[in-house]
């Protein structure tokens, strides 16, 4: 074997990965096996709904420490401060060295003020959630019960949350993944044990055993992203204050004068909350976010959805309020009803010629897999009553596009009407019979009516966009030629089954049935929110990805990548330059753009330098109003609309608007075809948007991650993206 090979069964690599398979369209490998699985035999799992347990203050020393409650009384506090500080003043004190390996801090989150949570006494956590990502445990596989004879997934096969802290050598992982439901007005602390194997070569062939998780895109702390170079070990935890912060809050509304502004308070009023209520957001997710292994590892299975609920989107279709859209969820429960709210997560898998999951870590154009998933479980069915329903879809794949319609059950186009893009309202809803095309995590949101249809008809969510390779679709294809199948690309076509019925248990109130009798009060206003203006720019930026060839991500010193990466991949393909700048390939100590001075309005444009891929560009912690695309067309679903991720398109571009504030830090901007992320198309990003007089209104060194704690590292600036030092180069142009 070559040197590459020694290092790939050093690695615990599979010997199926190979690129001999290349031909083996579309996944890179042999066909998937399907054990005698069929399409709509599964019943379709909701996501595993998490219940918030009671946070409650715990002064200490001048501090206050958040002491969970409940289900997770007992846990240590989470605190300001990481627990890394105090390992740091006496790394011989017990109490804070990681249990499992006796190495390094108990706590992954770096030491000292720069990462302790921001603002943490005016967002002091009320609820919290404790999960170990493990292996996941016995009997699962993707296809259900009674569905085939595939075997189940080993425990190294897919890592995924269990609920509550779990013990470390037990595989507890459970699919289909968590679900959140946030509220305004309700700040989450959300702390994440590391109970991977220890020996990183027990991953199945993929998956790197440190984690970082990233919320995307809430409007949270840097420390609290899970983006800024921080992840960590077995054996460690990592707290993430997630603040429910609404955007602009030191800025529009900041006293909470606005009684209609805010969260749901259980008992049919609102809490009120500061804030621009135009920013609020819903359909979120959170997923790993480790540099140079995100793609395997959240293809392993490390996600999870958030919906974030505020006074107009309730979830509660009943509630009738004035203010409260009531658009369809459900009447069981004050807010966050799910019975006919529905999360969707979107993905592709595929197996080895044994049936465990396999990903190609050989490939930088990207992984795509040969069987649809939906909430995990293959192209599975789901009762619906004839009425309206609302579903959440993210496309959670690593490198496949999607164009979904519903067909009939005469395999027509079912209309359906648009309400939000990346859990962003759309101001009217959109009337439509197909989506746009859907990039990698990307959400949209839609209202599907069955009142239309009778009990015992079946409709079908299709996929009508093929795609053979991992860089972009080849095109899409009508509804009735999807509705065939293609043998070049199993997963165009149907993926989800809809069953008209007569009744059903409801998932909110368990034990009562709902029936098609029941009347539907649900609504859709045709005004959902109001538009944010797009104004003259303090300052414009462009930013153009693509493909050099000869990414500088590995320091040419030492080879070594910041933080480090792939021992079998050795080309960084994917480049990024800022105003003209060079292109870089990634680097977690070189920040590419500074963003002064909280805000300040801007206007990017993202440009495709290419034809032969597309990229899905993700910004985190700020949503941009969608502007144009130059002299193409913009879709209605897209034109100012707000968004956290915009597919470029071949060749094209797109320029929004943008402003940040609230919080600051080390954030990223990256693609999310995770495999072009991973290989390293992504760039750092620093906000000197703290609070005045905290560290976050400079820049901040960069963490170094290890087993044995965090090392800091002074950045590299490209003063081509700072303002500060290149002004000549952010003049505002007429826009
Ligand atoms: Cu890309």
């Amino acid at each position: 074997m070559t040197a590459g090979g020694v290092l790939v069964c050093k690695n615990g690599l599979s010997p199926l990965a190979s690129s001999a398979f290349a031909d083996g369209v579309p996944t890179g490998t042999p066909r998937s096996p399907l054990f005698g699985a069929k399409k709509f035999v599964a019943r379709m799992p909701r996501l595993n709904l998490q219940q918030p347990q009671p946070i409650t203050k715990a002064p200490r020393n001048g501090e206050t420490d958040a002491m969970f409650g409940g289900e997770f009384a007992g846990e240590r506090p989470a605190r300001r401060l990481s627990y890394h500080t105090d390992f740091s003043a006496d790394t011989t004190n017990p109490a804070f060295i990681n249990p499992i390996t006796g190495r390094g801090p108990i706590e992954g989150r770096p030491p000292g003020e720069v990462f302790a949570h921001q603002r943490w006494d005016e967002f002091f956590p009320k609820v919290g959630y404790v999960f170990s990502l493990s292996q996941v445990a016995p009997g699962q596989n993707f296809f259900g019960p009674n569905n085939g004879s595939a075997p189940f997934l080993e425990p190294t096969a897919v890592w995924t949350y269990a609920r509550g802290h779990t013990d470390f050598d037990t595989p507890s992982g459970t699919l289909p993944p968590p679900l959140v439901k946030g509220r305004y007005g309700e700040p989450i602390i959300t702390r994440i044990y590391n109970n991977l194997p220890v020996d990183r070569t027990q991953n199945g062939g993929f998956g790197r055993n440190q984690h970082q998780l990233h919320f995307h895109n809430a409007h949270n702390g840097a420390e609290s992203d899970g983006a800024a170079n921080v992840h960590h070990f077995p054996g460690t935890f990592y707290d993430y204050r997630w603040s429910t912060t609404l955007a602009r809050r030191d800025k529009i509304n900041i006293d909470a004068s606005i009684p209609t502004t805010g969260g749901p308070n259980g008992n049919g009023g609102i809490t009120p909350v500061a804030g621009d209520f135009r920013e609020y957001q819903g359909t979120m997710w959170a997923h790993d976010h480790r540099f140079f292994f995100t793609a395997e590892n959240v293809y392993k299975g490390m996600l999870m959805m958030i919906n974030y609920y505020s006074a107009k989107d309730r979830g509660n279709e009943a509630l009738n309020d004035g203010t409260n859209l009531r658009l369809p969820s459900g009447s069981q429960l004050d807010f966050g009803n799910l019975d006919f709210d529905v999360n969707l997560i979107i993905s592709d898998a595929a197996l080895d010629p044994e049936g465990q999951y396999f990903f190609d870590i050989f490939t930088t154009d990207g992984m795509i897999g040969d069987l649809p998933l939906v909430n995990f479980t293959y192209a599975p069915f789901m009762e619906v009553l004839p009425r309206k329903y609302r579903f959440r879809i993210l496309a959670a794949s690593m490198s496949r596009f999607w164009k979904f319609a519903i067909a009939s059950p005469t395999g027509t186009a079912v209309p359906f009407q648009f309400i939000c893009n990346d859990g962003n309202l759309v101001i009217n809803p959109i009337p439509l019979t197909e989506l746009d095309e859907q990039g990698i995590a990307e959400r949209y949101d839609i209202i599907v009516d069955f009142s239309n249809f009778r009990v015992g008809d079946r409709l079908h969510l299709v996929d009508r966009l093929k795609q053979t390779t991992g860089n972009k679709p080849d095109g899409p294809v009508s509804l009735a030629q999807a509705l065939q199948g293609d043998a070049n690309d199993p997963v165009l076509g149907a993926i989800l089954e809809f069953r008209v019925v007569s009744q059903l248990e409801s998932v909110d109130a368990p034990g009562k049935i709902l029936r098609a009798t029941d009347p539907d009060p649900s609504q859709v206003p045709a005004v959902l929110t109001e538009q944010i203006p797009v104004v003259a720019p303090v300052r414009t930026r462009v930013i153009q990805f693509g493909r050099s060839g000869n990414g500088d991500s590995r320091n040419p010193a030492t080879g070594q990548c910041t933080p480090d990466c792939s021992e079998v991949v050795f080309n960084f393909p994917w480049t990024i330059s800022v105003n003209g700048g060079q292109s870089h390939s990634m680097n977690a100590n070189r920040i590419s753009n500074v963003y002064p001075k909280a805000g300040e309005i801007e206007h990017w444009t993202y440009i495709n330098e290419g034809g032969g891929w597309d990229h899905p560009i993700h910004l985190h912690f700020e949503e941009g109003i969608t502007m144009n695309r130059g002299s193409q067309a913009i879709p209605a679903t897209e034109k100012l609309v707000r968004k956290d991720v915009w597919r470029l398109r071949p060749s094209g571009q797109v320029q929004f608007q943008i402003q940040f504030g609230e919080y600051g830090g080390s954030y990223v901007n990256h693609c999310h075809n995770t495999v072009h992320e991973d290989f390293a198309l992504l760039m750092r990003i620093q906000l000197l948007t703290g609070v005045p007089g905290s560290p976050q209104v400079q820049v901040t060194d960069t963490p170094n991650p290890s087993e044995d704690g965090v090392v800091f590292t002074t950045p590299e600036i490209l003063p081509e993206g700072d303002p500060r030092q290149r002004p000549d180069l952010f003049v505002p142009k007429a826009t």
